[in-house]
């Protein structure tokens, strides 16, 4: 499959014209990130996690710093049951929230039975250091590579900030082939990383963000 990148010959803006398959990256009307702003507020929160614990196994894949979950970690959304498959991160973040950008941001995604994938977001902003995080970036392999401790023990409901309060919206993968149909939760609480934390993940990738695309029709619900 044809290289993408975020800079260079392969950048968001060429997405759609390096392969057939990744023409929604340029002619969706559904696409993520979006900067959240004028939320209607809707019914009160309507997400469950229930998470456990998982072996750690971090993969460096080129575009992100990604960890595979263990089977059996699930949430709930709208009634709506999807399984945890991995999480990753951005640098800055890919989502705004009414104009202002994060440090990075954390991407839970999940899928259904049907196929269908969530994404729950997390922002993460400048502050006290995470200590899960910690572990995570003490594995961090080299690019290509796959680094699995299945003696340590991680529980991704540590990443979750305490307020479950969220922001969704219909949108697409933020990365080719940027596929819609995307369930998008997005906490309005972020959770803190500390400044040298940042500064690890941004030696490795300076950005890894997708340019803000058009809300075009959609609207954006605020869980509270
Ligand atoms: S993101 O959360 O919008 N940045 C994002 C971007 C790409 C994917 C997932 C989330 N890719 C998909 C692959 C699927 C795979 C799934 C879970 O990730 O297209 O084939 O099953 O790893
Ligand atoms: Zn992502």
């Amino acid at each position: 499959s044809p290289h993408w990148s975020y800079g260079g010959a392969a950048n968001p803006t060429q997405w759609g014209k390096l392969s057939n398959d990744f023409t929604m990256c340029e002619l969706g009307k559904d696409q993520s990130p979006i900067n959240i702003k004028n939320a209607i507020e809707d019914s009160p929160a309507k997400i469950s996690f229930d998470y456990h614990p998982s072996p750690l196994s971090v993969v460096n894949n080129g575009h992100t710093i990604q960890v595979n979950y263990a089977q059996g970690s699930t949430v709930n959304i709208n009634g709506e049951k999807y399984s945890l498959l991995q999480f990753h991160f951005h640098t800055p973040s890919e989502h705004e929230i009414n104009d202002r950008a994060s440090a990075m941001e954390l991407h839970l995604v999940h899928r259904n039975e049907t196929g269908k994938l969530a994404v729950v977001g997390v922002m993460l902003n400048e502050g006290k250091s995470n200590p899960l995080i910690a572990e995570i970036w003490e594995q961090i392999p080299d690019v290509g590579t796959t680094k699995t401790v299945s003696d340590r023990l991680i529980n991704v409901a540590n990443l979750l900030p305490n307020n479950k309060a969220y922001y969704s919206y219909a949108g697409s993968l933020t990365t080719p082939p940027c596929s819609e149909d995307v369930s998008w939760n997005i906490f309005v609480e972020p959770i803190t990383v500390s400044e040298e934390q940042i500064e690890t993940f941004a030696k490795i990738y300076q950005v890894d963000a997708r340019p803000l695309q058009p809300i075009n029709s959609r609207t954006v619900q605020l869980h509270l």
